[in-house]
C-alpha cells in the first residue's frame, strides 16, 4: 500500500511523481484508504478544461460530516474538536468534544429540517466567530443543504447581493457580535438587507450580545429554544461526490461577486490531505488558524481540514489588539498551540507594536507557523520567524485561492523549507505553469509570468453559481487548456515559486480581496462625483491601501473638499464595509484613458505609489495631458 506521508524530501518526491504520472491511481487510492464512503465512484477523474467540466470521484456517495465527526466518535469521542476562545479574555473558553459536536450539529440539522430546508437548498450564514457558526456549516452539510457563509463584517448591501444571487430562503444570524471593545448589531444589518430580499422566509437568531433587537413576526425566531427541543440524532444524507457542498463569494473585476461553487468529495479529500501534511498535524496537537470562517481559509483550515483529521481546532472570536497586542500570544500559551496560521497583514500589525507584547508569553509549544492571503514581505517574514517561531518553526507560506479550495503551493516542513517571500514548490498533484505575454507556457525553469495550473486537482471550484460562462471566461479563457489564477509569479532556478501579486483589478487590503469595480460603483453614487478610479499603493500594515482618483461634476470649493471626502468614505462604508474606505482621495480634472475609453489604472498605480519616473508610453492615451496635471497636483499637495 502506498505511503502518503510527506515527512521527508524523498517521500514528497515519490508522491509528487506518482501524482503527476498517474493522478487517478494516486487520488483514488488516497481517497479509498482514508475516508468513509457510502458507495464507491465509477471513475476517479473526468475533465475538460475547455467546457470547462471537472468531476472527481463521480458516482460515489458520502456525507462529509460523517468523515468530520461520526468516524472519530468511537476512538476519540471525548477528544476536543473545537476550542472556543471568546473575545473577552475573562469569559470562559469552551471545549467542544467530538461527541458534543455530533449532538449539536444534529440538533441544528434537525432545526433546519423543521424549517423546511431540503437537500440542495441554499442557506445563508451571517454569524460571528462563535461555535454556532461552525456548527451551522456542518448542519447544512449533514442534510445536504448548500451553505453560503457571508463574512459578518460585510454591509447590508453586500449581504443582500449574496442572498439574492443564490436565492437563499433562510438566514442564520445572531443578535450581534463582539469585536474587541466594540459590539456590532448584526441583526439590524440583516433586517436592512432583507428589505431587499422578499424570498427570505426564515431568520434564526443566535443570542450572543443580549442586545435589544426587533423580531419580525412569522419570519424571525430565536435559535436556542429550537435547538433545545430538537433531537440529537440526525441521519447524514447521502451526497453525490459532485453535489455542491457550499458557495462562497469572492470579488471580481466587475461589480457582481462570484459565487464559487465547491463540491463534496474532491474538496474533502484535498483539504484533509493538505491540512495533515502541510501543518504536520499530530494526534494530540492543538491547531489554530486566526482567519474568520467567512473566508475560504476558515472553511478549509478551521472547519473541514482539521475536523476531517480528528484534530483540535481553535476558534477565536476577537481581534489581535484586544485587550492588547499580546492577545494572540496569550492564546498560544494558554492552549499550548502547536500550529499557528495567520495572515501577513496581522503579522505586520503585530510587528509594528514591538516585541514587548510577545515577551511575557511562552511560545515554545509552536511547531509550524503559517501565512496566507497575500505576498509576505521579507521584513515581516523575518519578524515572524525570529519572534514568533523563535527560529525553531518552519514557516509555511501557503499560496491558494477561494477558487482552489485548498493550498496549492507551499513549503512542507521536513520536506523542503521556505525562504523569505517564496511559497516554494507545488503540493502533490499540482502542476503549475508560467505563461508569457504571448500566451505561451514558459519552459525555462527560471522565469516570470502569469501563474496557471495545467491539470485539475480535487478541490478546484466547479463553477460560478448561476453563471458558468463567467467561470469559463474568468479562469479558462486567458490561456486555453489552463486554469488562470489571476496572479503573477516568479520561478527561481530550483523551481521555487514566488507569488508577485494580482495582475487584474483586485486589490488586497489587510488580506481582504477588494474588487475595484464595486468600490467605484459606490463612489459614483455620490451626486457630485463624475468618475472615479481606485488603485492600491503599498502600505506598511495593510499591505495595500486604497487611493481614489475622483473627478467631480462641477468644481467644489476647497473648503468643501473635506466634506465630500467624508461623504464618499461613508458611502463606501455603507455599501461595502469599512474595510473598503479610501486612505487617500485626490480630486482630479480627468482620468487617463485609452482610446476605447478604459481607465489606465496602470498609470494611476504608479502615481499613487509615488513612482512616476517611468510611466511607459502614454502617447496612445486619449488625454495624455491629464497625467501631468495629476502628477503636478500630487507634488503640490
Ligand atoms: C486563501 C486566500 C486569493 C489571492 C491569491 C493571491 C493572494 C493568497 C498568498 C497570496 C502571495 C500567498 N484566498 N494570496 N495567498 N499571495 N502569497 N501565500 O487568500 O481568494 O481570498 O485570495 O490571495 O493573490 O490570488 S482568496
Amino acid at each position: 500500500m502506498a505511503d502518503f506521508e510527506l515527512t521527508n524530501r524523498s517521500k514528497y518526491n515519490q508522491n509528487y511523481k506518482t501524482s503527476i504520472a498517474n493522478p487517478e491511481a494516486f487520488w483514488g487510492e488516497l481517497a479509498e484508504t482514508n475516508f468513509l464512503w457510502k458507495s464507491k465512484w465509477n471513475k476517479v477523474l473526468e475533465f475538460d478544461f475547455l467546457s470547462p467540466k471537472i468531476e472527481w470521484f463521480k458516482g460515489a456517495t458520502l456525507n462529509i460530516t460523517e468523515n468530520c465527526i461520526d468516524r472519530h466518535l468511537k476512538q476519540n469521542g471525548h477528544k476536543t474538536a473545537i476550542i472556543f476562545e471568546p473575545n473577552d479574555p475573562n469569559q470562559e473558553s469552551e471545549f467542544i468534544s467530538y461527541i458534543e459536536l455530533h449532538h449539536r450539529v444534529n440538533r441544528f440539522a434537525n432545526v433546519l429540517k423543521s424549517k423546511g430546508v431540503l437537500k440542495g437548498d441554499r442557506v445563508c450564514i451571517y454569524l460571528p466567530m462563535i461555535p454556532e457558526l461552525a456548527i451551522a456549516v456542518l448542519a447544512c452539510a449533514r442534510i445536504g443543504a448548500i451553505h453560503s457563509v457571508v463574512f459578518a463584517g460585510f454591509s447590508a448591501t453586500a449581504l443582500a447581493t449574496r442572498i439574492k444571487d443564490c436565492d437563499c430562503k433562510i438566514v442564520l444570524t445572531s443578535d450581534g457580535s463582539f469585536r474587541g471593545a466594540k459590539t456590532i448589531n448584526l441583526k439590524a444589518i440583516v433586517d436592512e438587507a432583507l428589505v431587499d430580499c422578499p424570498n427570505v422566509s426564515t431568520v434564526l437568531v443566535a443570542q450572543r450580545i443580549h442586545s435589544e433587537i426587533t423580531m419580525k413576526t412569522n419570519r424571525d425566531e430565536w435559535l436556542q429554544p429550537l435547538l433545545d427541543q430538537a433531537s440529537e440524532s440526525c441521519e447524514a444524507v447521502a451526497m453525490d461526490a459532485e453535489d455542491p457542498l457550499f458557495i462562497l463569494y469572492t470579488s471580481g473585476s466587475t461589480g457582481q461577486p462570484k459565487g464559487m461553487v465547491h463540491t463534496t468529495a474532491g474538496y474533502m479529500v484535498y483539504t484533509a490531505y493538505t491540512f495533515k501534511t502541510i501543518f504536520q498535524y499530530q494526534p494530540n496537537d492543538v491547531y489554530w488558524c486566526t482567519a474568520d470562517i467567512g473566508w475560504i481559509t476558515g472553511h478549509s483550515y478551521i472547519v473541514y481540514g482539521p475536523l476531517l483529521n480528528g484534530a483540535t481546532t481553535l476558534m477565536f472570536e476577537g481581534v489581535p489588539s484586544y485587550p492588547d497586542y499580546g492577545r494572540f500570544w496569550d492564546i498560544v500559551q494558554k492552549f499550548k498551540v502547536n500550529q499557528f496560521y495567520t495572515a501577513p497583514t496581522a503579522i505586520r500589525a503585530l510587528a509594528k507594536q514591538g516585541e514587548a507584547f510577545l515577551k511575557p508569553y511562552d511560545l515554545s509549544s509552536l511547531k509550524v507557523i503559517g501565512t496566507v492571503g497575500e505576498p509576505i514581505n521579507e521584513e515581516a517574514w523575518h519578524w515572524y520567524n525570529t519572534h514568533v517561531g523563535q527560529q525553531q518553526c518552519p514557516i509555511v507560506d501557503t499560496w491558494w485561492q477561494t477558487e482552489t479550495g485548498g493550498i496549492l503551493i507551499s513549503p512542507i516542513p521536513h520536506c523542503f523549507s521556505g525562504k523569505p517571500t517564496y511559497a516554494t514548490l507545488p503540493f502533490v498533484g499540482i502542476q503549475p505553469a508560467l505563461m508569457d505575454d504571448n500566451g505561451n507556457e514558459i519552459s525555462d525553469t527560471k522565469a516570470e509570468g502569469r501563474l496557471c495550473i495545467k491539470f485539475p486537482w480535487p478541490s478546484i471550484a466547479r463553477t460560478i453559481w448561476g453563471n458558468h460562462e463567467r467561470y469559463k471566461n474568468t479562469y479558462f479563457s486567458a490561456f486555453e487548456g489552463y486554469y488562470f489564477s489571476g496572479d503573477g509569479a516568479k520561478r527561481d532556478e530550483n523551481g521555487h515559486y514566488r507569488i508577485t501579486g494580482r495582475v487584474d483589478d483586485v486589490i488586497i487590503v489587510s488580506g481582504h480581496n477588494l474588487g475595484t469595480a464595486p468600490i467605484e460603483d459606490a463612489i459614483n453614487e455620490h451626486k457630485q462625483v463624475a468618475e472615479s478610479a481606485i488603485v492600491g499603493y503599498p502600505h506598511d500594515i495593510k499591505g495595500n491601501a486604497l487611493y481614489g482618483f475622483i473627478t467631480l461634476k462641477k468644481a467644489v470649493s476647497s473648503e468643501n473638499h473635506e466634506n465630500v471626502k467624508k461623504e464618499i468614505n461613508a458611502l463606501i462604508s455603507s455599501k461595502i464595509g469599512p474595510i473598503a474606505t479610501l486612505d487617500n482621495i485626490q480630486f482630479t480634472t480627468g482620468l487617463p484613458k485609452t482610446r476605447s475609453g478604459k481607465i489606465m489604472r496602470r498609470i494611476l498605480r504608479k502615481i499613487a505609489g509615488n513612482d512616476t519616473s517611468n510611466l511607459g508610453d502614454i502617447s496612445t492615451l486619449l488625454n495624455p495631458e491629464v497625467v501631468q496635471s495629476i502628477i503636478n497636483q500630487t507634488q503640490t499637495k
